[in-house]
């Protein structure tokens, strides 16, 4: 008989003796994580049927309506995270600037904080297709017991502790690392706990599917478009196969099982990329090289970018080792560097 599978739960604790800073706090954030995916889940799941679909008639600091479900998910990963009295702070897509938290305890001891995009592809919210809550862990820099301060926030990604995703789609899962592997762990909707489903997740060094908007061509660097027609060639092992979602969580997990390459490049339109570093590409970056995987903006490597404000937007290339080097080849061989 098989094993029973292991529980997100047990696997947190399992492990936490492996994790650097063992001191349980990270194990109770990561719960807490668990805790809010479960019941931002239970929303996007019946998002159809109740009035929760489309825009809160908001915009946010991005300048991007916010969806209703955007503003359920950021209230929700915040309130469990403070609830847990474990972080100092959260800085969040949907808030224009970090929340100092602050402990119950009067030494305000919590040590880490957090950095969401709460509900990432939520403009697919509306068409009933895949979204998903991505988040970064850092260790406060500066000292215990007094405010959080803005440069806790402005690490390079290398210093992430953990990261993850929550993905919403055909079946809820939560992906994340502590810097000692990946692994992917599947919700039971009938019993509300999640299993081990994917131990272990590793890229493919090598893929055949590369996602982009290619509406964006016209807009593109020249690396970037003579890359997008290297994969349109036929040669080889080539054409790939164009596969975009357009919701990043969902692409990348959908790479990251079967090889592949996201790219979201800088263009005339949007001159630093449209993702945001510091909560979607260094968490997913993060992911991506305990993976075996790569992440740059097609020159730096993406978790060596030293952040200089909470929503700045990074160039990103991420996927299969192989696919991304190719990319970056051409990248310099256009633009030099
Ligand atoms: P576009 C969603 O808004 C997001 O941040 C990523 O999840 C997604 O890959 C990308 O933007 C889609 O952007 O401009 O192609 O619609």
């Amino acid at each position: 008989m098989s094993r029973q599978k292991q529980t997100l739960g047990e696997f947190i604790i399992e492990n936490q003796s492996a994790f650097q800073y063992s001191s349980g706090e990270l194990s109770s954030l990561l719960n807490s994580i668990r805790l809010a995916a479960k019941v931002v889940n239970h929303e996007v799941n019946k998002a159809g049927l109740v009035d929760i679909i489309g825009a809160a008639g908001d915009t946010n600091i991005q300048g991007e309506d916010q969806q209703k479900l955007d503003v359920y998910a950021n209230e929700k990963f915040i309130q469990t995270m403070t609830k847990r009295n474990i972080v100092c702070g959260i800085a969040s897509e949907e808030e224009d600037d970090f929340i100092a938290i602050n402990s119950q305890d009067e030494n305000n001891g919590n040590k880490y904080v957090v950095l969401i995009d709460p509900l990432d592809g939520s403009s697919n919210i509306d068409v009933n297709v895949s979204v998903g809550t991505i988040f970064s862990i850092y260790r406060r820099v500066t000292p215990v017991g007094t405010p959080v301060k803005i440069e806790d926030f402005l690490q390079k990604g290398s210093e992430q502790v953990a990261a993850g995703y929550v993905v919403y789609g055909t079946s809820t899962m939560i992906v994340y690392t502590t810097g000692a592997g990946v692994n992917g762990f599947t919700l039971n909707p009938a019993i509300g706990s999640f299993y081990l489903s994917h131990p272990d997740m590793v890229f493919p060094e090598d893929g055949h599917i590369y996602s982009v908007n290619e509406g964006n061509y016209i807009h593109f660097p020249q690396g970037i478009k003579n890359y997008i027609k290297y994969c349109q060639q036929e040669e080889g092992d080539r054409p790939y196969t164009s596969r975009y979602i357009g919701s990043l969580v969902s692409d990348f997990h959908r790479n990251m099982i079967k090889g592949g390459i996201y790219l979201y490049p800088q263009s005339s339109k949007n001159p630093k990329g449209k993702l945001r570093l510091l909560y979607e590409c260094n968490p997913i970056a993060f992911l991506a090289e305990q993976a075996n995987g790569k992440s740059s903006d097609g020159f730096t490597r993406t978790l060596d970018v030293q952040p200089t404000e909470l929503h700045e937007r990074v160039p990103f290339i991420c996927g299969s080792k192989n696919m991304v080097e190719k990319a970056e080849a051409f990248m310099r061989e256009a633009h030099g560097e």
